[in-house]
């Protein structure tokens, strides 16, 4: 493995330290928006195959790279490898969300899961991590990540993507002790596996909270924030001689970012429902910061992508702690020329707003 890190940006940025530009990376910049993924997606058979096969895993992690200077590679994986590991049975068919075989439908479903051994259950993912991290070769960090235990509940408990969430809030509201029994194995299976991804390469972690945002905020705080603490708690925060920064992101959380950099992590990501000038007053002194552009401006022109770009990166300001970010993940839908007019525009913006980095 290579220790020489040539382009370190985002990691100095989650640590508030200067850079020379704004780092930027794009949630789901491998995705179905490149040709290059749908075309390894049909040769593959399916998604599974792509997560799974740590060749393909590897490929799709770098294609956004070979196209856009982007700051960092995120491991091309899902969320919900850690249920399907725990015997869920995932899949995702053609147009369709992903779907568990096995769902969990009572107290007793819940009280016999078990956490997985990483390097046993999910050696596939571990194996992928350290596959790229020899193929990036020490040219940007690789970002590892995982669900909430909030968010994985969700898809395990309900069994599928949900409109209402129903059966996860009635578990919440009318035997609240049944779900934190959940969370809790959950919460300790996600500590385990980030930490396995760190051991094998990982460079940073990120926790996607992407259904945080649904719960009232009492019950945020109980069932969502409170485990999302308990993993930093138990993440490994230095190897390889460096710090690894933790990211938690909850879309729909602009009401709690406080709480949410209160739990000891390095960076929050911001949807883009909040004014980052108004995230950074509030926890910016704190954590760094990662977003927020409206995922939607990528359907505009480059000029207007470019003006909106310069708008988040003025929002923000200058000085140190900004990792540029969509809100949430790119649309299928997107022209990847448009993304790449975002990679160039932040790159060009943000190098005459730095300050002298003196050295
Ligand atoms: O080819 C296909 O049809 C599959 C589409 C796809 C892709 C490209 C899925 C199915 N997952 C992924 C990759 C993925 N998922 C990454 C890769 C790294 C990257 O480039 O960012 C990551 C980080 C995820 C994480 C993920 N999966 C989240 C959290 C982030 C978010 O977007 O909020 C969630 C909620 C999932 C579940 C999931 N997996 C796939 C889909 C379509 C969904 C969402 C289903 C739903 O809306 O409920």
């Amino acid at each position: 493995m290579n220790a020489v890190l040539h382009n370190d940006r985002l990691l100095r940025a989650l640590l508030r330290q200067p850079v020379d530009v704004t780092p930027i990376w794009l949630m789901r910049q491998a995705g179905r928006y490149l040709p290059e993924y749908r075309a390894a997606r049909a040769r593959a058979g399916s998604f599974m195959a792509l997560c799974q096969i740590p060749d393909w895993a590897c490929e799709i992690t770098l294609q956004p790279l070979a196209r856009f200077p982007l700051d960092a590679a995120i491991l091309f994986s899902d969320i919900l490898t850690v249920p399907d590991a725990m015997g869920l049975g995932l899949s995702f068919s053609d147009g369709e969300g992903p779907r568990f075989a096995r769902p969990l439908r009572s107290a007793a479903d819940i009280a016999r899961l078990a956490v997985p051994d990483p390097e046993v259950e999910l050696r596939y993912v571990l194996d992928a991590v350290r596959l790229i991290r020899r193929e990036l070769d020490g040219c940007v960090p690789l970002i590892g990540f995982s669900g909430s235990p909030w968010t994985l509940a969700t898809y395990m408990v309900e069994g599928s993507s949900s409109k209402d969430y129903a059966r996860i809030k009635a578990l919440l509201y009318d035997q609240p002790s049944v779900l934190h029994c959940l969370l809790d194995t959950v919460a300790r299976a996600v500590t385990v596996y980030l930490n396995g991804q760190i051991a094998a390469g990982a460079q940073a972690v990120m926790v996607f909270d992407t259904w945080g945002g649904i719960l009232a905020p009492r019950a945020y705080r109980e069932f969502s924030l409170a485990y999302l603490a308990q993993i930093v708690a138990g993440l490994t925060r230095e190897a390889e001689q460096r710090r690894v920064p933790i990211i938690l992101f909850t879309k729909g959380g602009g009401a709690w970012l406080e709480d949410l950099a209160a739990t000891g992590c390095d960076a929050v990501g911001v949807d883009w429902t909040v004014d980052l000038g108004e995230a950074r007053r509030r926890i910016g002194s704190r954590v760094a910061l990662q977003g927020n552009l409206d995922p939607a401006v990528l359907y505009a022109a480059p000029e207007r992508i470019r003006a909106q770009a310069a708008q988040v990166l003025a929002d923000f300001g200058t000085g140190p702690g900004h990792i540029f970010n969509l809100g949430h993940g790119i649309q299928p839908g997107v022209d990847p020329d448009r993304v790449g007019a975002l990679v160039a525009a932040v790159h060009e913006l943000s190098r005459s707003r730095q300050p002298d980095r003196g050295t």
